[in-house]
């Protein structure tokens, strides 16, 4: 087993892998910057090292600081959690080069997903379902791409190479639109990654998001652990996530499921992963693959019983993956609401200083949380200042058991969005289930329409 690892991450997902390295016997690194000396996992962590001023650019992506502060702590291994340095196939590289393990994949497979173009071409070949596209960079030649869209049908939709996670697209409803569309995508696209590569897809209206779980060894065995619906979100913020997906049938996790493992198993994956999917009229299609621990794992180690970071541990240690897929049975069902330090209406960041903390508790329920009472949030990072998960025999449990833990959750001194989350938790179109991507944002734009304020 790994000896010492770093952390190269803050907040709850740092306090998260420290917990799970602890649990093994494994001795831990914290890094931080000087705004974040008052973390939680810092002061529970067995050695701390401070890596840069606030801004993340010269602390969190300071890769030669985080390097440094693993040779003199001597740790083995790094953990980068999600954002920040967590899916730079450049950090991997050099943190491998370096003598250390990086705890995730390969650097050629988070290179090859973070080309989206590549990482279809490459999901395609192991017979991964694709949404109809441009199977490739659109060329420079206008009649080519206009004869493309006509192909595929519009509306379509303009996605950059290097972009991800919502940044740099853009839906064209019309030929005439077309090609000022791909011209404006790719100047912002060489602008924002340094990439002018862009590439269609038909513009699916209403699907919903969907992403499979994936752990495999990199030593030829993978297993997927259902999937998670992520479809409550605003702005390319997910809100609120749930496992398993509301209507999904035990055979159409089967069979994703399936096809998830034999491209992992065909990529040479390591570690754990994500698949994500949209899901519209029964149909997955694949738009990207995160090569890192996810925000909301949890739902997914409530239902399946797993814990994945332990797992991502066990086999940056080189051990082989002793879970079979037969060995994953889910059970009930959970949802996570994401904790944001800021206003319910406007949405605006809303640090400062949490003046009480109580978190929840009872059956059923898990705080993933680095809050405590008395704790600054520093206005420099992002607003998640925790997740709220609750599990329960079923749906209408979980849901039930969210919204007794939401209004326990005392947050002081600071705005958060739990006002937004009960709204949620009691909107008649949530607890139907089964809502697309686009669910979230219309009920806000009515309630403002209305002049009703978001969090009452
Ligand atoms: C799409 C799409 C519709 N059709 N691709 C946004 C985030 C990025 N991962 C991909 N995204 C989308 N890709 C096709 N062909 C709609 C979205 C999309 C979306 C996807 C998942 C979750 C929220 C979303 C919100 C707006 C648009």
């Amino acid at each position: 087993m790994l000896e010492k690892v770093l952390i190269a991450n803050r907040g709850e997902i740092a306090l998260r892998v420290l917990r799970a390295c602890h649990a093994l016997g494994i001795k831990t690194v914290a890094v931080h910057s000087t705004a974040d000396r008052n973390l939680k996992h810092v002061a529970m962590a067995d050695e701390a090292v401070c890596i840069g001023p606030a801004p993340a650019a010269e602390s969190y992506l300071n890769i030669p600081a985080i390097i440094a502060a693993a040779e003199i702590t001597d740790a083995q291994a790094i953990h980068p959690g999600y954002g920040f340095l967590s899916e730079r196939a450049d950090f991997a590289e050099q943190v491998e080069r370096s003598g250390f393990v990086f705890i995730g994949p390969t650097a050629d497979v988070i290179r090859l997903m973070g080309d989206k173009v590549e990482a279809i071409k490459a999901m395609q070949a192991a017979g991964v379902p694709c949404v109809p596209g441009s199977d490739g960079p659109l060329s420079d030649d206008g009649d080519a791409c206009l004869a493309t869209a006509q192909r595929i049908g519009y509306p379509v939709i303009i996605k950059a190479a290097g972009g991800g996670g919502g940044r740099g697209m853009r839906v064209v409803h019309t030929e005439a639109a077309l090609l000022n569309s791909i011209a404006m995508t790719r100047a912002e696209a060489k602008a924002a990654f340094g990439n002018d590569q862009v590439y269609m897809e038909k513009f699916l209206e209403n699907p919903r998001h969907i992403e499979i779980q994936v752990l495999a060894d990199g030593q030829g065995h993978a297993i997927h652990l259902g999937e998670r619906d992520c479809s409550m979100q605003r702005r390319h913020q997910k809100v609120v996530e749930e496992a398993p997906a509301p209507g999904l049938t035990a055979a159409q996790r089967e069979q994703i499921g399936r096809v998830c493992v034999e491209a992992c198993v065909r990529i040479g994956y390591r570690g754990a992963g994500t698949f994500e999917f949209l899901y519209e009229n029964g149909r997955f299609y694949f738009i990207e693959m995160n090569t890192r621990i996810q925000v909301e794992h949890p739902v997914t180690e409530l239902i399946t019983g797993v814990d994945l970071v332990r797992e991502q541990l066990m086999i940056a240690a080189g051990e082989k993956l002793r879970l079979q897929q037969g060995d994953i049975v889910l059970r009930g069902h959970a949802i996570e609401c994401r904790i944001n330090a800021e206003d319910p209406d406007s949405f605006m960041p809303s640090p400062g200083t949490v003046s009480l903390y109580h978190p929840p508790g009872g059956p059923g329920v898990r705080v993933d949380s680095h809050l405590y009472s008395g704790y600054r949030i520093p206005p420099n990072y992002d607003s998640m200042v925790g997740k709220l998960i609750t599990h329960g025999i079923d749906r209408e449990t979980a849901i039930a058991r969210m919204r007794i833990a939401l209004g326990e959750m005392v947050i002081d001194g600071i705005r958060t969005n739990i006002p937004l989350q009960q709204r949620i938790l009691a909107d008649a179109g949530f607890r139907q289930g089964g809502q697309n991507i686009h669910y979230l944002e219309k009920r806000i734009a009515e309630r403002k329409d209305k002049g009703i304020k978001l969090g009452s």
